[in-house]
């Protein structure tokens, strides 16, 4: 025998109150699929890749061993790398080139192209000049040959003295050596793609690279900063 609902004036009140969440539900899913239609791969102008130099005689079970290319990410549309042609200061004086270099737009592997600060842990900060949003950072250290570069540590701020709104975005000083605190990103190659961090819409004015030598030798070096965000 077939059973027949008859769905009381309450039920139906339910039904229709249901119905009514789902349609939010559905429309807000909807949004979030709109917001992510506004994403677009970042551009990044590539220097040629080195194909001379000293392979690297280094292991680690922190490094990172790709042979892929880095996927396109994904950054609002518009975004733009506000660290070109900005100030850069240090915690040392370069020993070779100049400061201004590393937000000059060149990242060939090229010597007359290299910053290099002295051993030990050392630190280059760009000043955005304003307050930005910050999807993404890319790094290129040197890329003539294979090296890894110790305790790399990224970091952002509201202040040049980096005490308000401190975020560290990547930190593979897993020993605590630069005495940043320990951190559990991955140690890796530099190569000609350089080293994207991701900033996940981090706000700040400063930003903070941290390096600790290299396998190659004690020093440190920069050949180009980029930041890739928007002013707020
Ligand atoms: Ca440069
Ligand atoms: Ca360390």
């Amino acid at each position: 025998m077939k059973k027949i609902v008859v769905l009381s004036g309450k039920s139906l009140l339910a039904v229709v109150v249901m119905g009514g969440l789902f349609g939010f539900l559905a429309y807000a899913a909807d949004e979030k699929t709109d917001a992510k239609g506004d994403l677009a791969p970042l551009e990044i102008k590539l220097p040629q890749p080195s194909l001379v130099g000293t392979p690297l005689d280094y292991w680690s079970e922190r490094l990172e061993v790709t042979f892929k290319k880095r996927p396109p990410f994904m950054a609002p549309k518009g975004v733009t790398n506000v660290a070109l042609g900005k100030s850069v200061t240090a915690s040392a004086k370069p020993t070779l080139g100049k400061l201004e270099m590393i937000t000059d737009g060149d990242k060939e592997a090229k010597d007359e192209s290299l910053v290099e600060l002295p051993e030990g842990t050392q630190y280059v900060q760009i000043d955005l000049g304003a307050p930005h949003e910050i999807y993404a950072i890319v790094v290129w250290h040197f890329h003539a040959g294979e090296r890894v570069y110790f305790d790399v540590i990224c970091r952002t701020a509201d202040d040049p003295d980096f005490t308000q709104n401190v975020t560290t975005l990547y930190n593979n000083d897993h020993d605590n050596t630069s005495k940043l605190g320990a951190g559990t990103d991955k140690e890796y190659i530099d190569n000609y793609e350089g080293r994207l961090i991701d900033a996940k819409g981090t706000k700040a004015r400063y930003v903070r690279l941290y390096s600790n030598g290299n396998t190659t030798d004690d020093k440190n070096h920069y050949l180009e900063v980029e930041v890739y965000g928007r002013p707020l």
